[in-house]
């Protein structure tokens, strides 16, 4: 299974730099006690989404803007230091986390698309570890970068069905999941269960404007169709709640918004 610890759930997004760590401590915890095989992916939050927005990193490069590569190395250092607190949390606790990179195995080359070498992520699971990957800068080749979110991280390792074989993607978030609009009684709710013929359909609640740059819920859902499309089902919960990623990660009932794949 994948686990995303979202970038909103894990930082205070209205702050910048600063981490929830009760909340993380939770997580981790639960993660560890599923006793599962997993891979962590986590989000930017109030670490990489303000820098990169000042720099305007996902646009590629850019000599009207001061300092630009500066800010590319910026972006990439302060998801280290993020990256590097969650580490430490599991290896506090005995547990054989390894941080990969995630700036060094994915290249963005044009006419290809992304390409990444999954290699470490692979035997590092072999290994008995826990991968931990997040939200990083990408190189792309002709001297351009861009932002690689979390999001793109965990499509690109569900694509490589051979190699994974995920059974779950679960992304932890600081709300109880997707809240849509009802179009008989123009309600807001949550939507507890969305099949892959739902999902364009989709009336979105307006969730408010904290700062993402890799796009929001529109491309969340986006990609969550096309992981959907591999026939791996997803789970939208909320990471406040305790026991949720313990019960999502073991597969009993929490509230949430389940994302049922096509059959096949
Ligand atoms: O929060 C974005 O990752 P996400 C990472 O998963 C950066 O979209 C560097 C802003």
């Amino acid at each position: 299974m994948i686990v995303k610890l979202g970038g909103s759930l894990i930082t205070n997004k209205s702050k910048p730099f600063s981490l929830r760590k009760k909340v993380i401590k939770n997580a981790i915890s639960e993660i560890i006690e599923s006793k599962k095989k997993i891979i962590i992916v986590h989000g930017g939050g109030s670490f990489g989404h303000p820098i990169a927005k000042k720099y305007n990193i996902n646009s590629g490069i850019d000599p009207t803007i001061p300092n630009q590569i500066f800010g590319l190395a910026k972006t990439h250092s302060v998801m280290t230091e993020l990256n590097k607190y969650i580490i430490d949390e599991l290896i506090k606790r005995q547990i054989s986390a390894i941080s990969i990179q995630p700036s060094s195995i994915f290249f963005n080359v044009p006419q290809k698309g992304i390409i990444f070498n999954f290699e470490p992520i692979k035997l590092s699971l072999e290994l008995g570890m826990i991968p931990i990957l997040y939200g990083d800068i990408m190189l792309s080749s002709r001297s351009n970068f861009s932002i690689l979110s979390g999001d793109t991280i965990i499509l690109k390792i569900c694509e490589k069905t051979e190699d994974f074989n995920i059974s779950k993607v679960v992304f932890t978030m600081e709300t109880d999941g997707l809240y849509i609009k009802n179009q008989d009684t123009d309600e807001i709710e949550l939507a507890h269960e969305i099949n892959y013929h739902q999902i364009d359909a989709i009336q979105l609640a307006n969730l408010g404007g904290k700062i993402d740059i890799t796009g929001g819920i529109r491309i969340k859902l986006n990609n969550i169709k096309e992981i959907m499309k591999l026939g791996i089902p997803i789970q939208l919960i909320n990471g406040l709640r305790e026991n949720n990623i313990y019960s999502a990660l073991n597969n009993k009932s929490v509230k949430g918004t389940y994302f049922q794949p096509p059959k096949s």
